[in-house]
């Protein structure tokens, strides 16, 4: 049994499909909330990270570098930079109280982590303001001992003292009871470094050689005859709209505003734009657009961002570089009859595509991404390959029936 979960506003295992959409419970209003934390064990205070500080966002990528998720072999950890770090917290409309820290109460050691981040999500036709949580992590040496339980209630609380009572969030781990499964797909780009890391073998009927060949990725980009070029901060208005209306295709998503999507897809930007060629270690997050030459709006745009992973006990590679496919919009998904006849597929295939282009001259060794959006329809053609690896997706006192890996929502209600 699930101890602490059994507890949460969250469908338990084995319920029956919701007949209809709503909260578990209702909101209260803050007369009615506790006023003081929750008690920790003593030794222990609670803190919260100031991501705006340097030496305070170093212990945190100080913690979370050496503890934060490993994948099932423990290979692998995921390694948040600095950057990405202050990128991923502070979006528009961040609380500081939302940074939810624990620390040793003698020498005041960051222990333990957890975040909550303001969104405005839309599950099927409901559209509410919800807190997206993220980068729980406790130390090594204090695992299993129910502290993850205290920092999720905490920051719970946190959350309904600014009058947000659903969460989004999202888990490697198996709990009381995913929205929607996802499956991990990786697009090779540096075939020897894979191999020799064991992130990837080649397989008994090919050689190295073969699967390098195959895996080779164009030097060109599809796209930039059609006005294929980095995102700019003018481009922000059509961006947002494209966004949206893109979206609407799906039956879960984060709905941004212009001064979001200036964060989402801007501000984690370094310097440019110049040529689409960068080094790898520029910025976080990589966004592109694609510019009509003649009608000059707006058609397409493609994102990512660079998540390295250290790589445990081998000695001639220490990091993984790997790029994650974020999100993407083509206006070709509205002209009538494409998602039938191919045409938003082969759209896609050159937009990601041109982003693999992008990701592999900028030396990334892989490119990631799970099965939402629209993405089955191109991870073949792309030399996309399963992972090991699924992640779950969670709402927190919200109850809908499952959703398909995010897909679109046929026969929706
Ligand atoms: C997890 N990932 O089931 P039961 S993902 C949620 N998410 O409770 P203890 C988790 N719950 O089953 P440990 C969880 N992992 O008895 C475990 N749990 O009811 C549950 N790993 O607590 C677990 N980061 O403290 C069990 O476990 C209880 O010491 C056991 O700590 C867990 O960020 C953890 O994978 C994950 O740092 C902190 O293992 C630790 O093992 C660790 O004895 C490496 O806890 C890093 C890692 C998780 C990444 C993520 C999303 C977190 C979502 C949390 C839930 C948010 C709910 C919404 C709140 C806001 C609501 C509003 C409004
Ligand atoms: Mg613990």
């Amino acid at each position: 049994g699930h101890k602490f979960w059994g507890t949460q506003p969250v469908p338990q295992l084995g319920e029956e499909a919701p007949s209809s959409d709503g909260y578990i419970e209702p909101s209260r209003p803050s007369s009615e909330l506790r006023q003081e934390p929750y008690p920790l064990p003593k030794d222990f205070v609670w803190s919260t990270v100031d991501v705006t500080n340097d030496e305070e966002l170093r212990e945190l990528w100080e913690l979370l570098s050496a503890n934060y998720v490993e994948d099932d072999d423990e290979a692998f950890r995921f390694q948040y930079s600095m950057e990405f770090l202050r990128w991923a917290l502070i979006p528009p409309g961040y609380y500081k109280e939302w940074h939810v820290a624990v620390r040793v109460a003698s020498n005041k050691k960051l222990v333990a982590f957890i975040a909550g981040l303001p969104i405005t999500l839309r599950v099927r036709d409901n559209v509410f303001k919800a807190s997206e949580v993220n980068f729980l992590c406790v130390h090594k040496k204090l695992r299993s001992k129910r502290l993850a339980p205290v920092l999720i209630k905490e920051v719970t609380r946190q959350c309904n003292l600014k009058g947000v009572f659903q969460a989004l969030y999202t888990s490697g781990t198996v709990l009381p009871t995913p929205v929607s499964v996802c499956k991990y797909f990786h697009r090779c780009l540096n075939v020897p470094k894979l191999v020799a890391v064991q992130f990837t073998h080649v397989p008994a009927n090919q050689t190295l050689a073969r699967m390098k060949l195959l895996n080779k990725v164009p030097e060109k980009l599809k796209l930039e005859k059609d006005g294929l070029r980095e995102m700019e901060e003018k481009d922000l208005p059509e961006v947002t709209a494209l966004y949206a209306a893109y979206m609407s295709r799906f039956g879960m998503v984060i709905q941004l505003t212009e001064e979001e999507a200036r964060h989402q897809f801007f501000s984690g930007r370094g310097e440019g734009p110049g040529s689409w060629k960068k080094p790898r270690e520029k910025q976080v997050i990589w966004t592109y657009v694609v510019e009509n030459p003649q009608t000059h709006k707006i058609t397409d745009f493609v994102s990512f961002y660079s998540l390295p992973s250290t790589i445990m006990n081998e000695p001639k590679h220490n990091v993984l570089y790997a790029a994650y496919l974020y999100y993407y919009a083509t206006d070709v998904a509205f002209q009538h009859g494409a998602d039938d006849d191919g045409r938003l597929k082969r759209r896609l295939e050159d937009l990601v595509g041109d982003a693999l282009v992008i990701a592999n001259e900028a030396k990334f060794d892989v490119f990631n991404c799970l099965t939402l959006m629209d993405n089955p329809s191109f991870l073949t053609s792309l030399r996309f390959g399963g992972g090991s690896g699924l992640l779950n997706f969670y709402l927190y006192n919200w109850r809908t029936a499952q959703l398909a890996g995010m897909t679109p929502v046929d026969g929706m209600p």
